[in-house]
């Protein structure tokens, strides 16, 4: 049995700094006094690209060592406009009394009794390393740049997954002879599996998302721990354990459940985890449809504890209410909160184009409302309707075109006419031009 800290998703950046410190200093702290013999960081560690004399880099940096200094790291790559090809190396740099380990590439790495990493030449071993105490398949977010050029761009995103699948099946051998001798094997990756669901609630159900708990648990690892969705969540199959902690820190109102970090025990024949809370920040969002009510807003803040939580009022008023929103009142109302978002949506003044056109059940009745309303002659235009509704479009224009040489009286008798007759388009009668 091996205990790991698994935390994901730091998004480190000068404006985020204050909460994800706050919780990523909590989540270290926790994870040391809880005895982690691991620690695990599944991408997406940094926001953006960081400049070198960055606070933000320097505290992230600070908290690694600290792991570092405790029990042997492993980091891996998150989405590159997160956390920059590259970036992650200056952390393996740092020092400390463990190793950090810097998973950039699809690879396998081993954890060894003396307290090493082992990582494998190619994208993994031939055979379980004979010291082993855990094994860790590594498989980063991939660029699908490179796998476009191969494929085409088109069938890149579809592509990703398949490939990605046979490549999970392929580790299904060392893992089993990995735990057969008695060695936890793990899986790391940083990507969206099909059917999770979001931060926000909003279930991923496309079919370009890389990842299928099928594939995943068909690679025959103890666990697979994985980054890229912010929040928590876990799918079982008897013993084995697939989850996302989900991201240390709340960036963002409307955020549901608890942010925090997971503590695995990891055997090899069994997983568990468990997520650990995080001092996330606190949000609150009040909608209103039409003006922000003042006193609501003074009734909640009362039966609220404000004090360290964000709230956000969300209201949508029409253009001509829009001056009944006191923006200083509702701030008033909402002082004791640490920080407060204002966001109100006007909706323009919409004119009914035709009056009681929306009560017409039919298209026929429409448009004569239509036709009232505009003052126009209503009954060209419903012969025009049914011809469109009983024609078809070759026969229209034939009895366009028919009208046409009506007026212009160029039909002559006997002569064939230039059009394809069918039944339904009443033919001029030549007796007639
Ligand atoms: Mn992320």
């Amino acid at each position: 049995m091996i205990s790991l800290a698994h935390f994901s998703d730091l998004h480190y950046a000068d404006d985020t700094l204050a909460e994800v410190d706050t919780c990523f200093a909590f989540a270290v702290d926790q994870a040391i006094a809880q005895g982690a013999q691991v620690a695990v960081v599944t991408g997406d560690s940094t926001d953006h690209a960081l400049p070198a004399h960055s606070p933000a880099l320097a505290a992230l940096a600070r908290h690694i060592r600290r792991l570092a200094d405790h029990c042997p790291v492993l980091m891996l790559q998150g989405t590159f406009s997160h956390e920059p090809a590259g970036l992650l190396r200056l952390f393996a740099l740092l020092g400390g009394r463990h190793p950090v380990h810097v998973a950039d590439r699809l690879s396998q790495v081993a954890l060894l009794h003396d307290g090493r990493w082992l990582a494998s030449s190619d994208w993994r071993f031939d055979r379980p390393p004979a010291d082993a105490r855990l094994l860790c398949s590594c498989v980063p977010t991939l660029n699908k740049a490179a796998l476009a050029a191969s494929v085409g761009a088109g069938a890149a995103a579809a592509a990703m997954g398949e490939q990605l699948a046979q490549l999970l099946a392929g580790l299904a051998p060392i893992h089993l002879a990995a735990r057969a001798a008695g060695v936890p094997a793990i899986g790391l990756s940083h990507g969206t599996v099909r059917g999770c669901v979001t931060e926000h609630g909003v279930p991923m159900a496309g079919l370009d998302h890389e990842l299928t708990t099928g594939a995943l648990f068909a690679a025959q690892a103890c666990a697979f721990l994985l980054g890229h969705i912010h929040k928590h969540q876990r799918w079982q199959d008897g013993e084995r354990l697939i989850a996302y902690p989900g991201a240390i820190g709340r960036l963002h109102y409307g955020e549901q459940g608890d942010k925090g970090f997971l503590m695995w025990q990891v055997a090899a024949d069994a997983a568990q985890a468990t997520l650990v809370p995080t001092p996330a920040r606190r949000t609150h969002e009040l909608v209103f449809d039409g003006a922000p009510d003042v006193a609501a807003l003074s009734d909640f803040a009362r039966a609220h504890d404000l004090a360290g939580a964000w709230v956000r009022v969300r209201w949508c008023v029409a253009e001509e209410a829009a001056h009944a929103v006191d923006r200083d009142a509702i701030a008033a109302a909402l002082a004791g909160a640490a920080g407060i978002k204002l966001e109100g949506r006007v909706l323009p003044v919409a004119r009914a184009r035709a009056a009681g056109i929306a009560h017409a059940t039919n298209l026929r009745a429409q448009l004569r409302a239509w036709a009232t309303a505009a003052a126009i002659d209503a009954a060209p235009l419903l012969a025009c309707l049914e011809s469109l509704e009983q024609l078809a479009p070759d026969a229209i224009a034939a009895q366009l075109l028919a009208q046409e040489d009506d007026d212009a009286a160029l039909t002559v008798a006997g002569q064939d006419a230039p059009w394809d007759q069918t039944a339904a388009v009443p033919v001029p009668d030549p007796a007639l031009a």
